[in-house]
């Protein structure tokens, strides 16, 4: 059951990734992943739209672009419920156990790419508040790129959904895709103490040392040496 302004005392750590289309979101949470691993932090890696067997039904109905003819409020819906469903069965009980948590997009995918659709603040605060049920990142990572190399790079993948190529939300033009970036921008603005914004255009050994240097800045106490296990400081 969710509550309005839970305040929830949970031992784990949230970052999630956002940025637009082959921004390199998931190449970066991969490597993210394993540099925490290295210091002994347990991490799931999970993903928005997605993360949950419920939420995973429902991506596949939204990127198919099977629930388009909902519109923009309906589609908004779904993201949510998929979220509710992330958040309940995956999120919060890992956060609950201690674990890290990185999420491929969260909330704030839906501000921008729905915002940019055309939904008013008023209607996308709702449905977030019912969404994330008081669960909010620590830290963002903003992977900042121009929308035209980001599609650049995924049109080189396979060219139909089922092969994992264009979805729902990639196959629209440059214009809009440059439109999203901006409101990210926007949003990354608004919240500088939430929001790490990374050039994503940089080679992506680069991109990570960037990611790293902001996620020690944000977890300082987390990541000290105290904190960590003997294998990772060399076998002391
Ligand atoms: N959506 C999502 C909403 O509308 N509302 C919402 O609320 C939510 C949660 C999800 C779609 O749903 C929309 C947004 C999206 O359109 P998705 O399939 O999850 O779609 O796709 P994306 O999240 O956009 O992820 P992509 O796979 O497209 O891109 P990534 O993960 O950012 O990029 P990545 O790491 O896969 O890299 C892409 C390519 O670039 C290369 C990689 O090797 C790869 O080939 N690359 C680089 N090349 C050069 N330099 C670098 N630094 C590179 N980094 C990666």
């Amino acid at each position: 059951m969710w509550r309005l302004n839970r305040i929830d005392l949970l031992a784990g750590r949230f970052i999630t990734v956002e940025g637009g289309e082959g921004a390199g979101k998931t190449t970066q949470i991969t490597a993210l992943k394993k540099r925490l691993n290295d210091l002994g932090i347990d991490v799931v890696v999970t993903r928005e739209p997605g993360g949950s067997p419920g939420a995973e039904a429902i991506r596949e109905v939204i990127l198919s672009g099977k629930a388009k003819d909902l519109g923009v409020r309906g589609e908004a819906l779904l993201f949510a419920a998929a979220r509710a469903d992330h958040v309940d069965t995956i999120i919060r009980p890992a956060l609950a156990k201690g674990q890290w948590v990185i999420s491929d997009r969260f909330a704030d995918s839906t501000r921008v790419y729905q915002g940019e659709g055309g939904l008013d603040d008023s209607y996308l605060d709702l449905l977030e508040t019912v969404a994330v049920d008081g669960i909010r990142p620590d830290l963002t990572i903003l992977i900042d790129i121009p929308a035209k190399i980001g599609l650049a790079r995924v049109s080189k993948r396979a060219t139909t959904v089922a092969a994992g190529g264009p979805d729902r939300f990639e196959a629209e033009d440059t214009k809009t895709h440059e439109r999203r970036r901006q409101l990210f921008l926007n949003l990354a603005r608004k919240e500088p103490e939430r929001f790490a914004v990374i050039d994503g255009t940089e080679a992506a050994d680069h991109v990570e040392k960037d990611i790293w240097s902001a996620v020690e800045l944000n977890f300082e106490s987390d990541l000290s040496l105290d904190n960590t296990p003997s294998t990772a400081i060399g076998g002391r």
